[in-house]
């Protein structure tokens, strides 16, 4: 097949997803063209079959907001005609299933190209929902030859607050567990943890949904009963804040911020636990990663994170913001070496046998033929 893909190319679940999907498929003999604004941070070194087609801008002095929707459609036509592509695989609905429901209009008669679009998170939990968005969402998934969500709860919030009836079909998040596999050799922590401490790593964008904040307050508690250290990964608008946080409540000593890195592999395997204490998440994609590499998870209760965190097997899960029982969780699976043991075998297992790249790339290999028979 010859797909298109559209996504944010910085930092962010749905780029990865996106580009490890890309990746995947060419691999797999599809030829596959990115179509953004800039290189996919994760699109770092030569893959035979994918290739990068920029949106480029051009600014004048009469448009005081940049017309990257129409830009974007303009470059799916011309990549759609001249590569031929079958069908454009959209992630995130805004603006993105929008631009490619102009490019199919606009390419009518010349080429059938077929639209798929992947909701991810806050395109419908959040910004999709503000009034001037609401509509131009609706209208792109149901123009959508395919829509696909990452989780039956954002699924059914899209049924939900959209009222649409077209079929959406879930398709969970991956990961590759050969590559993000467990490595209790990891050289990494004596550097975090010189005396041995107990490591609590957080990763994120630092958005207010990731509720950062929350992190560091279940790290003071878990600190009053044992030494330990909060690594956090990640930027973001909420960091300024986290760091006066941490400042005020006199953890500077003990909390570390790595801010964004690439080496997220060696970075998990020095941790005991994993935090994602969010607001709203639609699956989890660093849960994910850090259960891959069989670090237990201590999480909110929103979204899809139950749909991938066994309570009391692979982690726990409290309601949001109950930073108390959270903490309590932590303390209760690093003071108990035999149940960190065994949420760690479970955790691994699990991402390996439901959400391994080899099981859930092949599902949206067989959604993407079943869209081009209709
Ligand atoms: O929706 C967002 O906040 C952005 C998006 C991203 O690009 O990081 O994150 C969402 O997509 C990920 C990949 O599908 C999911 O794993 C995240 O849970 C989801 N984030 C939220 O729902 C907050």
């Amino acid at each position: 097949m010859k797909i298109g893909i559209t996504c944010y190319p910085t930092y962010g679940g749905s780029g990865v997803i996106a580009t490890e999907l890309g990746k995947a498929l060419a691999l797999k003999g599809h030829q596959v063209h990115f179509i953004s604004y800039a290189l996919p941070f994760r699109l770092t070194h030569f893959v035979e079959n994918v290739f990068f087609h920029e949106v480029e801008m051009s600014n004048y002095p009469l448009f005081e907001f940049p017309l990257y929707s129409l830009a974007l459609a303009s470059k799916m036509v011309e990549v759609a005609e001249y590569e031929k592509l079958d069908l454009l695989h959209v992630h995130y609905a805004i603006p993105h299933a929008t631009s490619a429901y102009l490019a199919k209009q606009m390419l009518a008669g010349k080429r059938d190209i077929k639209v798929i679009t992947t909701l991810h998170g806050t395109d419908i939990t959040l910004v999709g929902l503000e009034p001037s968005f609401l509509p131009l969402v609706k209208f792109s998934i149901e123009k959508s030859d395919g829509a696909t969500a990452v989780s039956r709860f954002l699924k059914e919030k899209t049924i939900i607050n959209y009222s649409i009836e077209k079929d959406i079909k879930v398709i969970p998040n991956f990961v590759d567990t050969q590559l993000y596999k467990p490595n209790k050799d990891c050289a990494f922590r004596e550097h975090l943890a010189p005396r041995g401490e107990k490591i609590l790593v957080h990763t994120s964008n630092f958005r207010q949904v990731k509720r950062v904040t929350d992190a560091i307050r279940i790290f003071e508690e878990v600190l009053k009963e044992i030494p330990s250290k909060l690594i956090l990964v990640g930027d973001g608008p909420d960091r300024s804040e986290c760091e006066r946080l941490c400042r005020q409540l006199g953890l500077c000593d003990h909390i570390k911020f790595l801010g964004k890195q690439d080496g997220l592999v060696d970075i998990l395997n020095a941790a005991d636990i994993f935090l994602i204490p969010s607001q709203s998440e639609s699956f989890g994609l660093a849960a994910l990663e850090a259960m891959s590499c069989g670090i237990p998870v201590v999480s909110s209760s929103v979204g899809g994170l139950p749909e991938l965190i066994r309570h009391n097997e692979t982690g726990f899960i409290a309601e949001i913001g109950d930073i108390r029982r959270m903490a309590k969780y932590a303390i209760d699976l690093l003071t108990n070496g035999k149940k960190h043991a065994l949420f760690s075998e479970n955790s691994r297992k699990r991402a390996v046998e439901y959400f391994d790249k080899s099981i859930v790339v092949p599902m949206y290999e067989n959604y993407y033929e079943d869209i081009l028979k209709e």
